[in-house]
């Protein structure tokens, strides 16, 4: 097979750059290791970025997300007893939209099924030959048969277990890599939401929150050692450890029922720079990690191939390169804002094992400058809600 671009990965970044790529004229394939169904049913991700929401509508797939997404004016932050509203639109006019991953990524699929844009899945074996050349090669194995892409580029956007990232020469790779020694234990339930809004709790318990899908179902975390296991958490366990993090008004409001999903999550924050090699480029968890805290992930994978899609158009377009060259640069400075976001939020709610008293003031003395500080407010919506793609 002949394409443009491949691209190894269906999550979020692999479908929605082949949209982006799509829309502009260029072919693009898809290669991706798991079932569609396996794809979907995997809960992640829940809030969109203000500018994660403009480009999917740009993108042409927006419809559902504007009918179904929630509108988000604000967060809830907790801190032990205390409690303060982040209100995203009257401090800078912006906002979230609160739609699972899994329905981004059924709209993706659907669209390019509709197009009859062509997606591998379950492919084995897959590998990547020849980034460094002017014809790079993606091979796999599908039903016993061998085959072949080739390429102009390739874009590795296979997630943090995939096989692009360790293409890029180990002398020319440079990690940087942070593992928090907890969890979250994610638990989704068909009941409406305890609030109106996401409520984000620091407890001396440990960190909880409390998200959603929509008005009748729920997304529940708490924050677990490294060492738990879902086994062991059966879902009396979760709501009751959940309604002791939280505040005894939301606590009763809380309603309860048999899970549909229950999952643990390590909390990791991870960058491998630079994002480019030859022919090679690497956008979304392939590239980076963040703990889930500041719901940058998702977020992250979508400004990356906002970037990569214009740069390869720039390519085909008119023949220059600046775009691609400055790919990783331009990526790179997004994520690392991400990044300290994201461990700056952590940070603040989580429960540190072996954190003295000092630590634990110094977290409330940071929730009270937030509370009282419209500026510091300020800077948190503005990190949230996202700086403008
Ligand atoms: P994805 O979604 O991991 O998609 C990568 C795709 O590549 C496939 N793949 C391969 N395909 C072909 N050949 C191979 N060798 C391959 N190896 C892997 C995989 O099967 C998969 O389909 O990465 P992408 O597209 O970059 O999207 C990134 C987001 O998924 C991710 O950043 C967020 O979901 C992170 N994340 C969360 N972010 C949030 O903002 N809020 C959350 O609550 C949240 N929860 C999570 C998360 C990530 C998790 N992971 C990665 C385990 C919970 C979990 C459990
Ligand atoms: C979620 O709904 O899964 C979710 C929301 C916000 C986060 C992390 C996860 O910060």
């Amino acid at each position: 097979m002949r394409t443009q671009v491949g691209i190894v990965g269906a999550g979020p970044a692999g479908l929605l750059l082949g949209r982006l790529l799509e829309r502009q004229g260029i072919d693009a394939v898809v290669i991706e290791r798991r079932p569609a169904d396996y794809v979907l049913s995997r809960i992640r991700a829940g809030v969109l970025e203000q500018g994660s929401t403009e480009l999917i509508d740009a993108a042409g797939i927006g419809g559902r997300m504007r009918r179904e997404g929630l509108v988000h004016e604000g967060i809830e932050i907790a801190f032990d007893d205390r409690r303060t509203r982040i209100d995203f639109h009257g401090l800078i006019g912006r906002t979230v939209v609160v739609y699972g991953q899994t329905e981004l990524t059924r709209d993706l699929m659907l669209a390019r099924t509709e197009s009859g844009a062509v997606t591998v899945y379950e492919a084995e074996d897959v590998a990547l030959h020849g980034i460094d050349g002017d014809l790079p090669r993606i091979t796999y194995a599908k039903d016993g048969m061998a085959h072949e892409v080739v390429c102009d580029f390739i874009a590795g956007c296979d997630g943090s277990h995939g096989v692009s990232h360790a293409m890029i020469p180990a002398e020319l790779r440079v990690t940087h890599e942070r593992v928090y020694p907890f969890g979250w234990l994610g638990v989704l339930v068909d009941r409406p939401p305890v609030a109106d809004e996401l409520i984000y709790a620091g407890h001396e318990r440990g960190f909880a929150l409390c998200s959603m899908r929509s008005a009748t179902r729920s997304r529940y975390y708490v924050q677990v050692g490294a060492a738990e296991r879902v086994e062991d958490w059966s879902d009396d366990r979760f709501f009751d450890e959940l309604c002791r993090r939280l505040d005894p008004a939301t606590a009763a409001r809380l309603q309860t029922g048999p899970s549909i999903e229950k999952s643990i999550a390590r909390l990791r924050s991870f960058v491998a720079e630079p994002m480019r090699h030859g022919r090679l480029l690497l956008a979304g968890d392939a590239a980076h990690i963040v703990p889930p805290t500041g719901a940058k992930g998702l977020n992250l994978a979508i400004a990356d191939v906002a970037i990569l899609a214009e740069a390869l158009v720039e390519h085909y377009r008119s023949g220059s390169d600046r775009g691609l060259d400055g790919y990783s640069e331009r990526a790179l400075a997004r994520v690392w804002n991400a990044e300290r976001f994201s461990w700056w939020m952590t940070s603040l709610l989580h429960r540190f094992p072996g954190t003295d008293s000092f630590g634990r003031r110094l977290q409330r003395a940071e929730f009270d400058h937030l509370a009282r500080s419209r500026r510091a407010a300020e800077v948190l919506a503005e990190n949230y809600t996202g700086l403008a793609l």
